[in-house]
């Protein structure tokens, strides 16, 4: 018995390594919403994912593990189609991955970017992953060669929204889809806890970028395209009035305002069939 815990068991010692580039990778693809998909449908077409929405490819091993992390509330037809594409996309992609939804408890204003920081330091509780995609719930990848892998420096991988005509909007725009490692998300302290409502914690963690030594890396623009599922203002995440008295004095605050600062009530973790499920209360604005 000792030994088969000690030893990999044969048929995981005969797997060879996945090759360098996925041989099932397409190009671009059309991304449309069907009216009656349901979970379960999802489920379904993916029958090796397995639960808390793990996945390893079945015939190779991977050299790359890959936590994707979804800030959440009140989306989740949203979030319904993120996952009917994200699974095959990631699996063609032959990563091992695990998806993880951070849901904000309570009707308090949003924080995504603290929610970010709840996913972060959540997931690598759970797993050694090598890479975290902070991913809204909103944005699907238009094309397989948009690699979910991470670069030498901290990538910007929402490059090319239909929502800006495929281009960035602004050159230092950083929202939407990015992903570091957890040295490159150590060495800027994380993310600001303290972006309460709309807008500026995107621009506050390109900062961070910079004031932590770091360039911005991004993938081809025809490769790196989005199309966002179109909605409407959130109730609950109104614009933020103080995100542009915040984002003056980033480089006095990011030191001490960020992972090492960050406070939340985990309420519950659950291994559901597509994600694992952390819900948590992150408080208010004081
Ligand atoms: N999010 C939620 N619930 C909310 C608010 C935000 O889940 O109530 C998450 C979600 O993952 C979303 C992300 O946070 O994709 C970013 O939300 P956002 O509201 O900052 O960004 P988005 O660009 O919308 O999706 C901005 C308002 C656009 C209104 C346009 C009307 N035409
Ligand atoms: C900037 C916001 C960002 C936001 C971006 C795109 O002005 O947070 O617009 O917004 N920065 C500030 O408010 C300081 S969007 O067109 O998606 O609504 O991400």
């Amino acid at each position: 018995n000792l030994s088969r815990i000690l030893k990999p068991s044969h048929g995981a010692q005969e797997l060879p390594k996945c090759p360098k580039t996925s041989p099932l990778l397409g190009g671009p693809f059309r991304v449309t919403f069907p009216a009656t998909l349901t979970m379960d449908d999802i489920v379904k077409k993916n029958p090796y994912v397995t639960e808390g929405g793990r996945y390893r490819p079945p015939d190779c091993i991977s050299s790359h593990k890959t936590a994707v992390i979804i800030p959440h509330r009140n989306r989740e037809v949203h979030l319904k189609y993120l996952l009917y594409y994200m699974h095959p996309f990631l699996q063609r992609q032959q990563l091992n991955y695990g998806i993880y939804i951070i849901h904000q408890a309570g009707n308090y204003t949003f924080n995504r970017a603290k929610l970010l920081n709840v996913g972060f330091k959540e997931a690598m509780k759970e797993e050694d992953w090598d890479c975290m995609f902070f991913h809204d719930v909103d944005l699907i990848p238009e094309d397989d060669r948009n690699i979910y892998t991470c670069d030498k420096f901290p990538k910007h991988a929402s490059i090319a929204m239909d929502k800006f005509l495929y281009k960035l909007p602004y050159k230092s725009y950083f929202g939407g889809v990015s992903a570091l490692t957890p040295e490159q998300y150590m060495k800027m302290n994380g993310f600001p806890n303290n972006y309460w409502g709309w807008g500026g914690e995107d621009d506050d963690i390109a900062v961070r970028v910079a004031l932590g030594g770091m360039l911005i890396s991004r993938p081809s623009v025809l490769h790196g395209r989005y199309k966002m599922i179109k909605h409407g203002h959130d109730k609950g995440n109104e614009q933020n009035p103080k995100r542009f008295n915040l984002l003056a004095k980033t480089r006095r605050t990011w030191k001490q305002d960020g992972m090492n600062s960050l406070e939340y009530n985990l309420l519950a973790k659950e291994h559901l069939p597509l994600y694992t499920n952390i819900t948590v209360d992150i408080g208010f604005d004081n």
